[in-house]
C-alpha cells in the first residue's frame, strides 16, 4: 500500500554539466552555461533537474571522483554559482537533485590522502586497505588480496608501496573505496548530506550505492570471485547488494532524511539488482529510497564481452524484462523509468533506427517508455533524438572506461584495430557526452571555443532551435508526454498488462485506472507492422502518437503501424 508521492507524477532531467553548456569558452560546460538554458528545461516541463557531480575533483572520471563534497569544481563555478542555479530552478517550480558519489572518494580527497600516510593514521580504516596474498611477492601480478577486477580494466587492487598494503577501488585507481564497515565513515557522509539539504538541494541520485555493503567475513578477509577469462572476476558477487546494504540506506534515512520537509526525491543506482532487491529497496515501509535505476533492460544487447560487446536486441526480451519490473512492483514499491544516462550510449542509435527513421524511432521509444508505470528520467539531448558519437579514431575518445578498455584490448592483441573502434563506437559512454546540440553554429552554440569532446557533425540538422522550430520535432513529442504525465491519472497509476509478449516486432501494452484505459502501441521495426488488438477499440480516442498523422485507429480490431510508428489509445 503506496501513500500518493508527488514524484509519481514527475518527470526528472538529468544534466551532464561537463556537456550542457560552456559559458566562458574554456570548452566544458559549467554552472553559469545551465543558468543561460533553464527555460529550455522550463519549457519542456520538467519538475527536476538531476546534475552529474558538480564538486571539486581531479575529474579522472569526469566528477565521479571526489576531492571535496562540499565544494564546487573551479571548472564548473562557485558555491554562489550553486545557489544561483538552485534559486533559478524553484523560481521556476524545479527542483534540483544532486549526485551523491559515496561508494568511493578521490583518492586526493583529504580523508584518503591521510588514510594511506600511514597503518597507524586514525582514518585508515576509512578505506579498504589488505595485505598481499599470502606467500606471493606484493606488488606483482596476482598478488593482490583478492581476483577481483575493476569495473575500468585491470584489477580492484592498487599496491601502494609507502606501506606496503593494497587498497579497493572498483573503479579507477584514483577512486578507492569508502569502508562503510567503519561507522565513522557512515557519519561523515551523512554530515555531508544534511549540510546540503540545509542548503536547499530536493534530494539525491546515489551513485552506486547498492555497492557500499561488501561481503566481508568475521575475521575481516574479502572473497574471491568465479573467474571467466583470467586473471580477474567480475567482483558483483561479492560487492553489490551487499549484507548490510538495507541496514546502511535505513540508517541513513533515521539520520538524514527523517523529519525533514516533503518533497525530496531520493533515487539510487543499483547495477545488479534484481526485482526482489528494487522492492526491498523501494518499499515506503521500509524507509531506504523512493525509486532504483536498475540495469537489466540495458543490458539485453550486452553480448559474452559485455557492453563493448554488442549484439542485436530481441524486442520480445525488452518486453519481458520492463515487463517483469512493473508486475514486481505494481504494489509495493517504484520504478525510475530510463533509456539514457552519462553511461549508456544513445537509445536511438542502440534500440532504435538512427539512420533512415531516426525522429520516428525516438519518439517511440520516448512514447512508450513514458507510457510505462514509474517516474520517467530523460538525458540531456535525449529530447533531441541526439544520436551515438559515430567516432572513427581512438584519439576522439575522452572517457576513462573507453581508454582503459582500448589499451587493456590492444595488449591482449585479440581484436583488429577495425574490431576495437567499431566496438567502442557501438558501446562507448562517450556517446552520450558529446556536447548539447543547441543550434546549427560550428559548436552547435555548446562553446565559443575548443570542445572538450567533438561536437557531433549532425548537429546541422539535430538542435534544439531546430526541434523547437518544427512542431513535429522529437522534442515536441517529449514536452507533450510531460504533460501527460502531470496531467493523466491513469499515466501515473494505472496498472500495466503486457500484450503480444511473442511478437517481435511490437511493442503492446494496457494501462488501466478505474474504468478507463490505454493501450500503448509501438512498432520497433523498419515495415509496417499490424497488431491484433482485439474487439472494443474502434471507438476509442487516440491520446498521442510518434507521426504526425496517426495511423487510423482500430477497425475490426486491427491496427497497422507504419515503421516505428507508436499511438496511444484511450476507451472507457
Ligand atoms: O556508474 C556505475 C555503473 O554501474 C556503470 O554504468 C559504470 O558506468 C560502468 O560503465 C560499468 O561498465 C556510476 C556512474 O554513473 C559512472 O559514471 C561512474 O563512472 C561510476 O558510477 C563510478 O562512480
Amino acid at each position: 500500500t503506496r501513500g500518493d508521492s508527488w514524484w509519481q507524477r514527475a518527470v526528472v532531467y538529468q544534466v551532464y554539466p561537463r556537456s550542457f553548456q560552456d559559458s566562458d569558452g574554456d570548452g566544458v560546460g559549467d554552472i553559469h552555461g545551465i543558468l543561460q538554458r533553464v527555460d529550455h528545461l522550463a519549457e519542456l516541463g520538467v519538475d527536476v533537474v538531476w546534475l552529474s557531480p558538480i564538486y571539486r575533483s581531479p575529474q579522472d572520471d569526469n566528477g565521479y571522483d571526489i576531492s571535496d563534497y562540499q565544494d564546487i569544481d573551479p571548472t564548473f563555478g562557485t558555491l554562489g554559482d550553486l545557489d544561483e542555479l538552485l534559486a533559478a530552478l524553484h523560481a521556476r517550480g524545479m527542483k534540483l537533485v544532486m549526485d551523491l558519489v559515496v561508494n568511493h572518494t578521490s583518492d586526493e580527497h583529504p580523508w584518503f590522502v591521510e588514510s594511506r600516510s600511514s597503518p597507524d593514521n586514525p582514518k585508515r580504516d576509512w578505506y579498504w586497505w589488505r595485505p598481499a596474498r599470502p606467500g606471493m611477492e606484493p606488488g606483482t601480478p596476482g598478488a593482490e588480496p583478492t581476483n577481483w577486477a575493476s569495473f575500468f580494466s585491470g584489477p580492484a587492487w592498487e599496491y601502494d608501496p609507502a606501506t606496503d598494503a593494497y587498497y579497493l577501488h572498483l573503479f579507477s585507481r584514483k577512486q578507492p573505496d569508502l569502508n562503510w564497515e567503519n561507522p565513522k565513515v557512515r557519519q561523515a557522509v551523512y554530515a555531508m548530506m544534511r549540510w546540503w539539504l540545509d542548503r536547499g538541494v530536493d534530494g539525491f541520485r546515489m551513485d552506486v550505492i547498492n555497492l557500499v555493503s561488501k561481503d566481508v567475513r568475521a575475521d575481516g578477509s574479502l572473497l574471491d570471485v568465479p573467474v571467466e577469462e583470467g586473471p580477474y572476476g567480475d567482483p558483483g558477487v561479492a560487492t553489490a547488494n551487499g549484507p548490510r546494504l538495507h541496514e546502511f540506506l535505513q540508517e541513513m534515512h533515521r539520520e538524514v532524511f527523517e523529519g525533514r520537509r516533503d518533497g525530496l526525491l531520493l533515487v539510487g543506482e543499483t547495477p545488479g539488482a534484481t526485482v526482489e532487491d528494487g522492492k526491498l529497496l523501494t518499499d515506503p515501509a521500509r524507509g531506504e529510497l523512493d525509486m532504483v535505476f536498475t540495469f537489466e533492460h540495458v543490458s539485453l544487447d550486452h553480448g559474452p564481452g559485455g557492453r563493448f560487446d554488442l549484439v542485436p536486441l530481441d524486442l520480445r526480451d525488452l518486453k519481458a524484462t520492463l515487463g517483469r519490473w512493473q508486475a514486481g512492483l505494481n504494489d509495493t514499491g517504484w520504478n525510475a523509468l530510463y533509456w539514457n544516462n552519462h553511461d549508456q550510449p544513445r537509445v536511438v542509435s542502440r534500440y532504435g533506427n538512427d539512420r533512415e527513421y531516426r525522429r520516428e524511432s525516438a519518439a517511440t521509444l520516448a512514447i512508450v517508455l513514458h507510457l510505462h508505470r514509474g517516474t520517467p528520467y530523460l538525458y540531456q539531448g535525449e529530447e533531441l533524438g541526439m544520436t551515438n558519437a559515430h567516432f572513427t579514431a581512438l584519439d576522439q575518445y575522452r572517457d576513462i572506461e573507453s581508454l582503459r578498455y582500448a589499451a587493456a584490448e590492444s595488449e591482449r592483441g585479440r581484436l583488429s584495430e577495425e574490431q576495437l573502434l567499431a566496438q567502442l563506437a557501438a558501446g562507448s559512454r562517450d556517446n552520450a557526452r558529446t556536447p548539447m546540440q543547441w543550434d546549427d553554429s560550428p559548436q552547435a552554440g555548446f562553446t565559443t571555443g575548443e570542445p572538450w569532446i567533438a561536437v557531433n557533425p549532425n548537429h546541422d540538422t539535430i538542435n534544439a532551435a531546430a526541434a523547437l522550430a518544427d512542431p513535429h520535432s522529437v522534442l515536441h513529442v517529449y514536452r507533450r508526454l510531460i504533460a501527460l504525465r502531470h496531467q493523466d491519472p491513469v499515466v501515473q497509476r494505472g496498472h500495466f498488462r503486457l500484450l503480444l509478449p511473442e511478437d517481435p516486432h511490437l511493442y503492446a501494452f494496457t494501462r488501466t485506472l478505474d474504468d478507463e484505459q490505454l493501450l500503448v502501441l509501438g512498432n520497433f521495426s523498419d515495415a509496417d507492422r499490424t497488431a491484433d488488438i482485439g474487439p472494443g477499440w474502434d471507438d476509442a480516442i487516440p491520446v498521442i502518437g510518434s507521426h504526425p498523422e496517426p495511423s487510423t485507429p482500430a477497425h475490426g480490431g486491427r491496427v497497422t503501424l507504419r515503421p516505428w510508428e507508436s499511438v496511444v489509445l484511450r476507451r472507457t
